[in-house]
């Protein structure tokens, strides 16, 4: 019994350092810092979630509820704290969410001691995943996120085909949640984020209408939608507000990251594009800022990624993925920028609005080939040739 306890006390202990493990600045672009760890991992998921710590049940005191990986989480400030709505993916390979919190954004990330309950609809889903948490205008804070179900359609032998559409639910204190029927739409939904304001008077989403579970098809880019009623949210009018463009970054498809951050100079979009390659999709992160009058008019369209997997973040369970749906900027102007690495684990990365908005605004735009971009290099160094042989 003692050594039983005492096995209990070391892994509370190991558990302890790991959270408690402080992280460092490791990379400066300029862009944005790199922290040195992951923020969470599986393994920064509580003991008693994977653990029986009873010595009758558990003589080995082994686990019994496996943790596969943490990822794609929603973000925000609240009561001083840095929260994130992680998706935590179990052994059984069934996404679930759960608030994690950190007195600093960077490190000590702590699990609440429950998942969250989000309740079902009468169309039970299989697979909840990647939340975006909203602070609306109008007082609640909503969590979008993707509701995954088996094709109806599918033949008995085909288990894999699935349709997504966004599920929403809307909570006052992030512990009990009230579940809203799922956004109606004619395509799969999913990376849908709700606007925080109210436009002329409606709510408004950012879509990313797909012919397929995985396949764009004719969905072009990422899509803008105004609804009156949230409570019975329908998507009727698309107008695509961030296109997919050939041998770009986002070829394959795209998808909102993040509710935007609204900026003196235009709303600050992240977003998630994708390309094809020889060893498979290639997820990376990438910024895009819309109109103050008219947040589905684009204003700026930096060229290429701000952010791609580098080192161990390219590797993991679906491999070369950079994914994000939360960051938080603070009062101050600090950005904290939330991001997955393949499907596997989460990592923070500062940066600040004013930089952020610089990036945008002064990056080049995708002249969308190798002439173009010749080009703009070619304009560049011109410019700063002149200006070194002045000196
Ligand atoms: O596996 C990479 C990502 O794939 C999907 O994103 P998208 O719909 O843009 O292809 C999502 O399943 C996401 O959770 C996942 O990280």
């Amino acid at each position: 019994m003692n050594s039983y306890n005492s096995k209990i006390k070391e892994l509370f202990k190991e558990h302890d350092a790991l959270i408690e493990k402080e992280n460092k600045p490791i990379i400066a672009n300029g862009w944005y810092d790199r922290y040195a760890n992951p923020i969470l991992t599986a393994a920064h998921t509580p003991i008693f979630w994977r653990y029986d710590l009873n010595p009758e049940t558990n003589p080995f005191l082994i686990e019994r509820i496996g943790m596969n990986a943490v990822m794609n989480s929603g973000a925000m400030k609240w009561k001083d704290k840095y929260l994130l709505a992680v998706r935590v993916e179990g052994a059984d390979r069934k996404s679930f969410f759960a608030i994690a919190e950190s007195p600093n954004g960077i490190d000590n990330f702590r699990f609440w001691d429950y998942p969250i309950t989000i309740p079902e609809t009468d169309d039970p889903t299989t697979n909840t995943y990647d939340m975006r948490l909203i602070e609306h205008e109008d007082g609640w804070v909503y969590g979008v996120f993707c509701a995954e179900r088996r094709d109806p359609e599918a033949t008995e032998s085909d288990l894999s085909s699935a349709v997504a559409s966004a599920g929403i639910a809307r909570t006052k204190d992030l512990i009990n949640w009230d579940r809203l029927p799922d956004i109606k739409s004619s395509s799969h939904q999913r990376n849908v984020v709700l606007h925080p304001e109210f436009v002329d008077g409606k709510y408004a989403l950012y879509t990313r209408p797909q012919d397929g579970f995985i396949d764009a098809g004719s969905g072009s880019g990422i899509g803008w939608a105004l609804v009156d009623d949230i409570t019975n949210a329908e998507i009727l009018e698309e107008k695509i507000i961030d296109r997919r463009y050939y041998h770009t970054i986002k070829e394959v498809k795209n998808g909102e990251g993040p509710a935007p951050i609204k900026t003196a100079k235009g709303w600050l979009h992240m977003a998630h594009g994708v390309r094809a390659c020889a060893a498979g999709l290639r997820y990376v992160l990438y910024l895009y800022m819309t109109s103050l009058d008219d947040p589905s008019e684009l204003i700026a369209s930096p060229g290429g990624y701000f952010m791609a997997p580098e080192g161990i973040e390219r590797v993991g369970d679906v491999s070369n993925v950079l994914f994000s749906n939360g960051w938080i900027a603070d009062e101050d102007g600090k950005v904290f920028i939330y991001y997955a690495s393949s499907d596997t684990r989460m990592h923070v990365a500062t940066s600040t609005v004013e930089r952020l908005v610089d990036y945008c605004l002064h990056t080049p735009e995708d002249g969308l080939s190798s002439t173009a971009s010749v080009e703009t290099l070619k304009e560049q160094i011109e410019k700063n040739l002149s200006l070194l042989n002045k000196s």
